[in-house]
């Protein structure tokens, strides 16, 4: 594991002993995980139900969404947001709310510059939001927190709107937001998809209720192509495989577990003390699918990492049988391709992060596995999956450019007009823990940042443990990581920089797009819903 750097001031280090305490309660196993520094923010919940061995599930491959319609220069879909249930754990049922029945929701396939409106209807029991992490979306489409859609038969807003009475110890923000802009039952979203080709990733966005919301199923897959990239010769069709990764623990019937102040997710947000810092579970999804396999060829695969889970941080190393690991050659980050490939031996992935890779299974005997590791694991959440290399490979003749793309912005410091500075640590909200930036709990009604459209900035952020800052609306290049050049993985245009305890970062980007009402917030989804967020406005 590559040493986190760290320069932690005496203020600093005042600054965050709380967050250091609730670590150090709820997630250090022992004195072995503090000496080496926690590798991860969160506390993990324990299955009780009986687990199926590793690679024994064949790997889920999300259904692609069909359009209702492809008229006027725009597809057309329709999701019905609805309860379930779907065998995760071999033999049990587990309840789950879901995009269209499926968990992961049905993945949209979309191309550069072809706008995509999706009819997003709720018949789940709570107001939910949808967001499009990643997308260059307009406003009114982003799926802000408290834009809500209500279901049939919930009291219309403000006057129900959670956390409106701050409760004691609860995360509820206690104000109401008079820009919402709520409906009853549906909701159409556009996007109009004027952005880089890239894997994107669409999922609820509740105020104060999003966590338990993902955890519960609330997630799906928007993939931009374009036909540039697709003349690049990458691994296609077969060869190319989402993977959304998530953890989840489950009761002894298979339902799963979440630490919910209110299992109802109707009134008082929050999660019990010992999971304030995060949720983790003990069993590892991959498509939905626990520690599944992939039977494929021995050829170069593209796979498209989406990491999916509310608080757990990956290190994902392929290994062969023979203990060899593969290596992992990045093409793409969150916001598309790199300019040219860069090849790990392991590589840290945070929540809400996605890495385009492409491995070459050429390298492992047929008949053999090839797994998928977490070096951030304890036992069995070390494993996340499985290809079998089943078979000899029909001609491979995909291949990977040495130059990728020559779009990537290239912002430089000097183009900046402003810096601003924040501050990503634990402390005090509405009588009980919170997650602030710049000290700040979220506010709807409060703009935090106000910028003018097409100004270039720099944003300097320091965190107290784990924090994966996102920002919604605009792609940024990681300029300097603990004050020094930026990591491998850092490299092309980022959404989300994980920034690990006591680190900072400085990031560049320019506010282009649309005007209106965004945000940034931790995708730690537990910190999330418990303040740390704030408002971007681009004027
Ligand atoms: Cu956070």
């Amino acid at each position: 594991m590559p040493e986190p750097h760290v320069n932690l001031t005496r203020r600093q280090i005042l600054g965050i002993g709380g967050a250091f305490g609730l670590l150090t309660t709820a997630s250090l196993a022992g004195a072995a995980a503090l000496a080496r520094r926690p590798a991860t923010t969160g506390a993990e919940l324990r299955t009780a139900a009986a687990l199926p061995p590793p690679y024994q599930v064949p790997l889920p491959l999300p259904a692609v969404a069909r359009p209702v319609s492809t008229d006027g220069g725009t597809d057309r879909y329709e999701i019905v947001q609805r309860e379930t249930s779907a065998e995760i754990l071999p033999g049990l049922r587990t309840p789950l709310w879901t995009y269209g029945g499926s968990f992961p929701g049905p993945t949209i396939e979309a191309r550069r510059g072809r706008p995509v409106t999706v009819t997003h209807r709720n018949e789940l029991p709570v107001p939910t939001v949808v967001h499009l992490h990643g997308g260059r979306t307009p406003a009114d489409s982003d799926g802000y927190p408290t834009d809500l859609v209500l279901p049939a038969a919930w009291p219309q807003a403000p006057q129900a709107m959670p956390g409106m009475d701050g409760h004691e110890g609860g995360t509820g923000t206690g104000m109401a937001d008079p820009r919402a802009v709520t409906s009853r039952l549906r909701r159409d979203y556009t996007f109009p998809n004027d952005q880089r080709p890239t894997l994107l990733w669409y999922h609820d966005h509740r105020m104060d209720f999003t966590a338990p919301a993902l955890w519960r199923g609330l997630a799906g897959l928007h993939i931009v192509r374009d036909d540039a990239e697709d003349a690049l010769g990458l691994p296609a069709g077969p060869h190319e495989i989402p993977l959304m990764i998530t953890d989840r623990a489950f009761t002894a019937d298979g339902a799963l577990t979440y630490p919910s102040l209110d299992p109802a997710l109707r009134d008082r947000p929050g999660v019990t003390e010992p999971h304030l810092a995060g949720v983790l579970g003990d069993v590892v999804l991959v498509n939905g699918a626990p520690w599944p396999v992939h039977e494929t060829d021995a050829a170069r695969h593209r796979l498209r990492l989406l990491n999916a889970s509310n608080a757990r941080h990956y290190e994902l190393e392929a290994r062969t049988e023979d203990g060899r690991r593969l290596d992992l050659v990045q093409i793409g980050a969150d916001q598309g391709l790199l300019a040219a490939p860069v090849t790990h031996r392991s590589l840290p992935v945070a929540p809400a992060e996605r890495y385009d890779l492409v491995v070459d299974f050429a390298a492992a005997p047929v008949g053999s596995l090839v797994r998928i590791v977490n070096r951030l694991g304890t036992g069995r959440t070390r494993d996340v999956m499985a290809f079998r290399i089943a078979r000899p490979a029909p001609a491979d003749d995909s291949r990977i450019p040495p130059r990728l793309a020559t779009d990537l912005p290239d912002w430089r410091r000097e183009d900046a007009v402003r810096t601003r500075d924040f501050a990503f640590r634990a402390g005090r909200m509405n009588g009980g823990h919170g997650w602030l930036i710049g000290g700040r709990p979220f506010d709807p009604a409060r703009t935090d940042v106000t910028v003018p459209l097409g100004d270039t900035e720099i944003w300097r952020l320091i965190a107290d443990v784990h924090h994966p800052v996102h920002l919604h609306l605009v792609g940024f290049r990681i300029l300097t990581r603990g004050g020094r050049p930026p990591l491998p993985h850092d490299a092309g245009l980022k959404d989300t920089v994980s920034l690990r305890p006591g680190e900072s970062a400085e990031i560049i980007t320019r506010f282009d797009g649309y005007r209106g009402r965004y945000l940034f917030h931790c995708h730690n989804a537990e910190h999330e819903d418990m303040g740390m967020m704030a408002n971007l406005e681009v004027v």
